[in-house]
């Protein structure tokens, strides 16, 4: 068949599979929806998780893949916390005859393709997420903004692509710069730490961009510690969809939210059946992502998670 002719993996019909998540770390809501999502779809099928979580460590998630493999579960799924260092795990199920796809965050391409290397990647187009902030946020500021950027983790897929495709949609606007531009991990901590630290270095910003809710509500938390009005002193737009986020958008802390689902259970699992079948897999599975604003906040809030 195809997958024996592309050297992928082969994956046996079975009535219940016994599925690996590799998760990349659990501190945020996002994290746990998606952790979540899993666990409600194995339930619901009656097959077996075996879950690891790497809790933020690149190496201990390539450890947790390998322990995987020696348990020789019939399919992984992998949250890749860095583009470059996960690419060895994905080249090792390969090898162990174990299909793999790779959820939410891709690998570096170049080093390990979908459809040659693992089966597919399932999840949003990151490049996309930041044209869409970037085109929404220029109408919400009428084309004039000195941006703090709050980065997601280095090396990560959607924190790379985020900042591309943002990059990428501001050009069009010659008043729209970003001023400074850091990691702040993916975490709300961290995010308040370093907005904190970078609007003190650029107090003339008047807006930011944050790679996911978390991170922005930390910042949202700094800004009104140094006394100003965030949607007003400072003009905000973000990424995810949490219930923090969504709420923000109501209380026009917001301006502008693009939507990334972590509900990957039922996708995923339809995936795996639909590759044992032998059906053609697409190389990227791509989750289409909801712009949304106080305009249409309302009735999105039922359902953030
Ligand atoms: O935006 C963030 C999470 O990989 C798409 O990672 C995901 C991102 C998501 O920790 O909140």
């Amino acid at each position: 068949g195809r997958a024996l002719a592309q050297g992928l993996p082969v994956l046996k019909k079975k009535d219940k599979y016994k599925i690996g998540f590799a998760q990349t770390e659990s501190n945020n809501p996002w994290r746990l929806a998606q952790t979540q999502s899993m666990r409600d779809e194995a339930a619901k099928r009656g097959w077996q998780l075996v879950y690891t979580d790497a809790a933020g460590s690149a190496a201990k998630q390539v450890a947790d893949v390998r322990s995987m493999i020696a348990q020789r579960v019939d399919v992984i799924l992998l949250a890749p916390r860095e583009e470059k260092p996960l690419v060895p795990a994905v080249m090792e199920a390969k090898k162990a005859g174990i299909p793999l796809f790779c959820i939410d965050r891709s690998v570096d391409r170049e080093a390990a393709k979908p459809g040659r290397d693992y089966i597919a990647f399932i999840g949003s187009d990151f490049v996309q997420e930041g044209h869409m902030a970037a085109e929404a946020f220029a109408k919400a500021v009428n084309g004039k903004a000195k941006i703090i950027e709050l980065q997601g983790s280095v090396g990560a897929s959607p924190a790379n692509d985020r900042m591309k495709g943002f990059k990428e949609g501001i050009a069009k606007f010659p008043e729209m710069q970003i001023v400074a531009s850091q990691s702040g991990d993916f975490a709300r901590d961290k995010g308040r730490q370093v907005f904190e630290t970078l609007y003190q270095a650029h107090p003339d910003a008047t807006a930011l961009y944050g790679h996911n809710d978390e991170m922005t509500m930390g910042a949202i938390a700094a800004m009104e510690a140094a006394g100003k009005t965030p949607g007003k002193d400072i003009m905000i737009v973000s990424i995810d969809g949490t219930k923090d986020g969504a709420q923000a958008v109501a209380d026009g802390k917001i301006a502008v939210l693009v939507e990334c689902n972590p509900h990957f259970g039922p996708k995923a699992f339809d995936a795996v059946v639909a590759y044992a079948n032998g059906e053609k897999i697409p190389e990227w599975v791509v989750n289409t992502d909801r712009l949304f604003t106080k305009d249409n906040i309302a009735s999105y809030l039922p359902e953030a998670f």
